[in-house]
């Protein structure tokens, strides 16, 4: 059976609903709107902590359970985060998010349940923009909006 997953990612002109489904240990289908971007891309992360208490801030880093550095989502196991999920792409304001992933999971180490998503007010690098941040976070800029990630049915 599937294990179910949402996001409800708030922020001060960013908005959106995220979801998330696997079946068994396979990829997960990330699906979902995100509201009021500018045009353009935006990093796309899940990110360590489930903690929203001083903003999106206390999410803490991108989560990295490997140990490995900053990377783009297609990049082979070893030479990314498990929660660097790249870009999405506002249009009108608005980014459709379709991922599929399999490097997070909804159950087990990789778990990204109890951590928390982030959107980016910048695109995320993928580690190739030679900036002191490239290795780490993409460079995204600022946390535009972000939400905790929660088992749904
Ligand atoms: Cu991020
Ligand atoms: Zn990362």
């Amino acid at each position: 059976m599937a294990m179910k997953a949402v996001c409800v990612l708030k922020g001060e002109k960013v908005n959106g609903t995220v979801f998330f489904e696997q079946e068994g240990d396979g990829p997960v289908a990330v699906s979902g709107e995100l509201t009021g971007l500018d045009d353009g891309l935006h990093g796309f992360h899940v990110h360590q902590f489930g903690d929203n208490t001083n903003g999106c801030t206390s999410a803490g880093p991108h989560f990295n359970p490997d140990g490995c550095e900053h990377g783009a989502p297609e990049n082979a196991k070893g030479e990314r985060h498990a929660g660097d999920l790249g870009n999405v792409t506002a249009e009108g304001g608005v980014a459709k998010v379709d991922i599929k992933d399999a490097m997070i999971s909804l159950t087990g180490e990789h778990s990204i349940i109890g951590r928390t998503m982030v959107i980016h007010a910048d695109q995320d690098d993928l580690g190739k923009g030679g900036h002191e941040l490239s290795k780490t976070t993409g460079n995204a800029g600022a946390r535009s909006a972000c939400g905790v990630i929660g088992i749904s049915k």
